[in-house]
């Protein structure tokens, strides 16, 4: 186990550059600013930076729409300030990831450009293009190849008027899908990213990368009780060639940097079983995959904008389903935010002010005393909150734009929809990392792209760091605890009170040390009766989020433990 790959002990941190830090003050965040606020990584103790896109791009999805996969956008900087930021990172024995768009391009990228412009070109097959469904007309209602909807409303199909045949989209019509079955494709990314490779970064976060194989009869799917569209997943979701895909990326793009790089996969959809085998390391696919069954547990019946309220005997399942499937073989990622999902806090915990700073700090212990490699995303540290957007102008992302627009014209109530985009929506993750008290919150002096939580005079990363009992430092002892004992990178994982609705309970066992990790996920007081209690009386406690006097539980012998609201604790015997 001593020659475990670096990345089982390692945090990762994911920058969402647009939202991180404005060096020139036009409202974006950029590589100059990410350069200048390395100071509060390195007091975090993250190990390794992962950075959403910065290439090139119309920007239709923040970047996930690439148009040039060698430069960098000029709204974030050049391939200079890129080389200084990486050089800065590594300088300070941090490691950079990219973000590796490769589903889809942007429609202006050259490829693209030239697959539209010249259907007789080599690049025409570049993406996925069919004729109109047999015995209907291009453009006709219901003459799209297959029934399947976009990602961001509407079809997944978009017509071009002057061949008069459709491409494929999973997401926006600006982010045609590439067509992994011709080998000139793969090629093209495998060389792309041995570029990267030689100039430096460390890894790739891949994204939607299971969605790469198709079924190449393109069936139409299943359709929901009122849904305009047919789901395609099950013909795109982990597809036909998907591991002979990651499988060659391996060998041509991996294979030669065996110890240096993380590799992890972003995968909607995908199983616990699917996951074992794209992680396990004989397989030599990727190092590990973001799953997506745990942020989907809040979804209801008309969809992820529709939301229910989490039962927290269903998380505790979903994810003691994952620590289990991947215990002896392959690897988990452990995350509860990123920039597409609504804030954890908000979300699962309790972000006004009597719990917030609590049920961070707890909902934090939870996730990173789990075994697997956990993602820490910009402004998770400080326990930064849902926005309050009060009107459709507040916001800037299509899914949620789209969304509205679809909803509103078949009917739906705008207030209705407004809530569910409040509640879910991914802007909540994208307003600008809170650094100070001053206008705009530090983030920058022009005029942001996006509106600054107002919440930011109080909630922000210089008041966080003068107070050893805020979220931040809470963040930065669980990460000093992966690096400094074993068992919580290696331990084995076991589920204490399953049926409990507001206790979250397990232990990490490891050679002859065990942990134990409680945490009330609840805003009362509970009690927590431990199949053996008295057995941890005398245990140390490591990481808790209220101040308690003496090294001891306070708590008699014989009773159950006693727990605050969101109080959590992590205790070691040996
Ligand atoms: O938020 C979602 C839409 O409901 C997710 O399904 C999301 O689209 C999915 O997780 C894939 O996300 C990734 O690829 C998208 C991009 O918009 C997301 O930001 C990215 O993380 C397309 O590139
Ligand atoms: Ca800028």
């Amino acid at each position: 186990q001593e020659e475990d790959p670096w990345w089982k002990s390692a945090v990762v941190y994911q920058i969402y550059p647009r939202s991180f830090a404005d060096s020139n003050g036009d409202g974006i965040g950029d590589l100059r600013g990410i350069t200048g606020r390395l100071d509060h990584l390195s007091a975090l103790g993250v190990d390794v930076l992962w950075l959403s896109p910065v290439y090139p791009s119309p920007q239709d999805d923040n970047g996930y729409d690439i148009s040039d996969y060698q430069g960098i956008d000029p709204a974030f900087g050049t391939l200079d300030d890129f080389d200084e930021l990486l050089a800065a990172v590594h300088a300070r024995g941090m490691k950079l990831v990219m973000d590796l768009v490769v589903n889809h391009t942007s429609d202006e990228h050259p490829w693209f450009r030239e697959a539209v412009g010249s259907p007789d070109s080599p690049k025409r097959d570049w993406y996925v293009w069919r004729p109109p469904r047999p015995g209907f007309a291009a453009g006709e209602p219901g003459a799209e190849p297959s029934n399947w909807g976009s990602f961001f409303s509407g079809s997944a199909w978009q017509l071009d008027e002057a061949s008069g045949e459709y491409y494929l989209h999973l997401f926006s019509r600006k982010q045609p899908d590439l067509n992994w079955e011709n080998p000139q494709v793969r090629h093209a990314v495998h060389a792309m990213m041995r570029w990267w490779l030689r100039r430096g970064v460390d890894g790739f976060r891949m994204d939607v990368i299971n969605l790469i194989s198709k079924d190449q009869d393109f069936p139409d799917g299943p359709v929901a009780d009122g849904a305009a569209h047919g789901d395609g997943s099950p013909f795109y979701v982990c597809g036909p060639r998907i591991h002979e895909y990651l499988q060659e990326l391996h060998r041509e793009v991996f294979a030669a940097h065996p110890e240096r790089l993380l590799t992890v996969g972003e995968m909607p959809g995908v199983s616990v079983e699917e996951a074992r085998l794209f992680t396990d390391p004989a397989r030599a696919e990727v190092d590990m995959v973001f799953q997506f069954e745990h942020v989907g547990l809040d979804h209801g019946p008309g969809g992820k904008f529709d939301p229910k309220p989490l039962r927290l005997t269903d998380l505790k399942t979903s994810l003691t389903r994952w620590q289990q499937g991947l215990a002896a073989t392959g690897w988990n990622s452990l995350y509860w935010n990123n920039h597409d999902q609504p804030r954890v806090v908000s979300r699962f915990g309790d972000d006004g002010p009597a719990h917030r700073v609590r049920s961070a700090t707890a909902l934090a212990t939870v996730l990173h005393l789990h075994r697997g490699t956990p993602y820490v995303y910009q402004g998770e540290e400080l326990g930064m909150t849902n926005a309050p957007f009060a009107a459709i102008d507040d916001f800037r992302d299509i899914e949620s734009l789209n969304h509205y627009a679809h909803a509103v014209a078949a009917g739906a109530d705008a207030e209705q929809v407004l809530a569910g985009l409040r509640a879910i929506g991914r802007d909540n993750a994208r307003t600008p990392m809170q650094w100070d008290a001053t206008a705009h919150a530090g983030f920058t002096t022009g005029t942001p792209w996006i509106g600054v939580n107002p919440n930011h005079a109080r909630l922000n990363a210089a008041a966080q760091l003068a107070d050893q009992d805020s979220v931040f430092h809470h963040y930065r002892r669980l990460i000093e605890l992966r690096h400094t004992e074993p068992a919580v990178v290696h331990g084995d994982f076991a589920l204490l009170l399953p049926e409990d609705e507001h206790l979250y309970a397990f232990t990490r066992r490891h050679r002859g040390t065990e942990l134990l990790v409680l945490a009330n996920l609840s805003g009362d007081v509970r009690h927590a009766a431990l199949p053996d209690a008295d057995g941890w009386h005398r245990a140390e406690r490591l990481v808790t989020n209220y101040p308690l006097p003496g090294a001891y539980l306070t708590h008699t012998l014989g009773e159950p433990l006693t727990l605050r609201p969101w109080e959590s604790l992590v205790l070691r015997r040996t």
